[in-house]
């Protein structure tokens, strides 16, 4: 019997049918809508890997980032429903909460010279006036003026803009006025409009998505992009996702970093199945090869637990998010990871990859390098 020790990586690429694909990336050569499929269906995910890593490299080498950061969910009350969605609740339900904006200072307060970031993101309320939201930002950078604020998806900015009577420039030149930084890339889900009619039917679709991120990046707001995946969408809406976000990319140069986020089961009305390790990084490792022009894959080990995330930093991931310390969208959809991760933990967690780990801020200026 034959046993085969070492296997070159050239046939290896050759037998997975992925060797095209090498050269292309070797050649910094824009990968296809067929391309990205192919990547997603290969079963040997180790080449799959080494490919992304090649990418990642290049544009991050060794270096893995994090932020100190704190999230706040300021309320759950939400005009939409989404199928796939835990955390909202209606007036008056059990669970139901929207906070104050004293109750959000006082939790910003005491950690005002800890976090670097506050990333806030909540639901369509329809009883919170626009000043709240003016306030919101405005009474955080009092509290700490070098605190990057990176707030509000483009779902709730579309809704500010219908509830309010502004138009999307209106809305975010008044928010980068009272002090907001950069903007979070949720509410994304997947650019499908069979999916959104199944899943999301209220919420807007990719159009008006993908407007209100090229409106941000006009106005000199840098933002960023999710895919929710692992629920009902098909490997090639997924791969059309992607590519609508290469093609703003290229448009506006605006997004800053991609973040995929496996869909989690619990508590909501799809009711749908857990996706597998390998699916994430498989995801992570696709993301990194067509998003060619993206300078930054995230993990936000919340949604994948710590563990994958530490090995996704072989499979295209350059950022691992933050300490977090008070996350609600993933837990009450089942999360199982905890709620913060010390900024020591972090840093074993990418020097036992053979990472550099590096702090950075919003906009991924470095604060320290360890
Ligand atoms: O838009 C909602 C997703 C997103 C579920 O920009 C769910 O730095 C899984 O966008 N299962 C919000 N996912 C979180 C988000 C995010 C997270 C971390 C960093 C950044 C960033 C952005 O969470 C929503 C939606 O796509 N989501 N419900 C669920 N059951």
């Amino acid at each position: 019997m034959k046993v085969e020790l070492y296997q070159p990586y050239e046939e290896r690429l050759v037998k997975s049918g992925l060797y095209d694909i090498f050269e292309k990336v070797i050649e910094s050569e824009r990968l296809s809508f067929e391309d990205g499929v192919r990547l997603y269906r290969t079963d040997d995910v180790l080449m799959l890997g080494y490919l992304a890593n090649m990418v990642r490299e290049k544009f991050n080498g060794n270096r893995t980032y994090f932020v100190k950061n704190h999230i706040i969910n300021y309320s759950n009350i939400c005009e939409l429903d989404c199928k796939f969605c835990s955390f909202y609740r209606k007036e008056g339900q059990a669970g139901a909460y929207r906070f104050t904006l004293e109750q959000i200072f006082d939790k910003i307060r005491p950690l005002k010279d800890d976090i670097v970031e506050v990333h806030i993101v909540g639901s369509l309320d329809p009883k919170l006036p626009w000043e709240y939201y003016v306030d919101m930002i405005r009474g955080i950078k009092e509290i700490n003026p070098r605190i990057n604020i990176k707030a509000f998806t483009a779902v709730e900015i579309d809704y500010f803009a219908r509830m309010f009577g502004k138009s999307y420039e209106e809305v975010l030149l008044e928010l980068k006025e009272a002090g907001l930084d950069t903007m979070p890339g949720g509410g994304a889900e997947v650019f499908s409009e069979r999916v959104r009619e199944k899943l999301f039917p209220d919420k807007i679709g990719a159009e008006e998505w993908l407007a209100v991120h090229r409106t941000a990046h006009k106005i000199g707001i840098k933002t960023n992009a999710t895919m929710l995946y692992g629920h009902m969408e098909t490997i090639e809406e997924r791969v059309v996702h992607l590519i609508k976000l290469r093609d703003l990319q290229d448009e506006t140069n605006g997004f800053l970093t991609f973040i995929p986020l496996p869909y989690h089961p619990k508590n909501n009305k799809y009711a749908g199945e857990w996706t597998t390790g390998l699916q994430n990084l498989k995801s992570f490792a696709v993301a990194r090869l067509m998003l060619d022009n993206f300078p930054h894959i995230k993990c936000f080990w919340i949604s994948t637990g710590v563990k994958v995330a530490q090995v996704s930093q072989s499979f295209g991931v350059d950022d691992l998010d933050g300490t977090v310390r008070e996350e609600r969208i993933y837990h009450m959809a089942g999360a199982d990871t905890s709620q913060y991760l010390p900024k020591n933990q972090i840093i074993k967690l990418i020097k036992d990859a053979g990472r550099t780990p590096v702090e950075r801020d919003a906009y991924y200026n470095v604060i320290a390098e360890y």
